[in-house]
C-alpha cells in the first residue's frame, strides 16, 4: 500500500483534509503528524496528529513515503528530504510573490498578487515547481484577517481538486519564471513597530494598519521612551 505522510500545524486546513479527503484515498495509507516547531498544538493532538521533528529524522526516513505534504507546516523540511521524496507545500500565498512568512500581509502593503499555491518544494522556501495556484482579490477595507481567510478557502478548493491527482503522482507542474521577492519573520516584526515619524501618505498608513490587524492578535504597536507598549489595530464599519 502507498504511504502518504501530512504534515500541518493548521487545524481549519487538517479538518477539512480529514473530513473530505482522506476518507476518499482508502486505498492510501496517510499518516498525519503536526510539527515540533508548532509551539501551540493542542487543537492538533485533538484531531489525532502525533509529533513529527523532521530534523531527529535520519536521511533514509522521508524514502518511505510516496509524497510528504506540507500543509502549514512550521517546521522547514531539510534538503535530504525534499532531495529524495516528493513533497508538495500548500502555501497561503501566490508565488513568487511575497514568498515566506504571511504573504497577505506584505500583499497589502506591497500591492503584489496574492492567493494560494500548491507546489513542489525544493531547497528554497515556496519556490518550487507549480502543480497549481490561484489568486484572490483585496478589498480596499479588507484587514490581514479577511484575506487570510479568503486565502484559505482557495487553499480547500484547490486541495479538493489536486490532493487525489498529486498522491497518485498525475499532475503536471511548472517552473516560476522569476523568484519574485521573499519576506522574513523579521521584516514582519520590524513592521509592527510603528514608526511615528514616518512620512508617507494616509492610503499607505491605513494600508499598514490593515496589513497588522488580524482578530485578536497584538501586532501594531506604538512604544515610548520608557518602553511603554500600547498595540494598534484598525477597525472598519
Ligand atoms: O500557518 P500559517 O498560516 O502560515 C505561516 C506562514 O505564513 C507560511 O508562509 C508558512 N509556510 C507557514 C508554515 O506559517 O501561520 P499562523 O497560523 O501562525 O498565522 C496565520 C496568520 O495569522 C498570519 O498570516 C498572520 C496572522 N498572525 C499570526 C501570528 C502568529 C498575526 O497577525 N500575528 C501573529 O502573531
Amino acid at each position: 500500500m502507498k504511504k502518504i505522510l501530512i504534515i500541518s500545524d493548521n487545524p481549519n486546513l487538517s479538518k477539512h483534509i480529514l473530513k473530505y479527503l482522506v476518507p476518499k484515498s482508502p486505498d492510501f495509507f496517510i499518516e498525519f503528524n503536526y510539527s515540533s516547531a508548532n509551539k501551540t498544538p493542542e487543537e492538533m493532538i485533538k484531531l489525532g496528529a502525533k509529533q513529527i521533528n523532521l530534523k531527529d529524522k535520519d536521511a533514509g526516513f522521508a524514502r518511505e513515503y510516496d509524497v510528504i505534504f506540507s500543509i502549514h507546516c512550521k517546521q522547514i523540511f531539510p534538503k535530504e528530504i525534499v532531495n529524495n521524496t516528493l513533497c508538495v507545500n500548500v502555501h497561503p500565498g501566490l508565488n513568487p510573490y511575497n514568498r515566506g512568512w504571511y504573504p497577505q500581509v506584505f500583499s497589502i502593503i506591497n500591492k503584489k498578487p496574492i492567493g494560494a499555491t500548491i507546489h513542489v518544494m525544493n531547497e528554497d522556501i515556496d519556490a518550487g515547481d507549480i502543480i497549481i495556484q490561484e489568486a484572490v482579490p483585496i478589498d480596499f477595507f479588507d484587514t490581514s484577517l479577511e484575506v487570510y481567510n479568503k486565502v484559505q478557502e482557495v487553499e480547500k478548493k484547490l486541495l479538493d481538486e489536486y490532493f487525489d491527482k498529486i498522491i497518485r503522482k498525475k499532475f503536471t507542474k511548472k517552473t516560476l519564471s522569476t523568484e519574485g521577492n521573499y519576506n522574513s519573520i523579521s521584516d514582519y516584526n520590524k513592521l509592527c513597530k510603528l514608526d511615528l515619524k514616518h512620512v508617507g501618505t494616509l492610503g499607505e498608513h491605513i494600508d499598514l494598519l490593515r496589513a497588522l490587524t488580524h482578530g485578536d492578535f497584538k501586532n501594531a504597536y506604538i512604544e515610548n521612551e520608557d518602553n511603554i507598549r500600547r498595540y494598534v489595530k484598525i477597525q472598519f464599519d
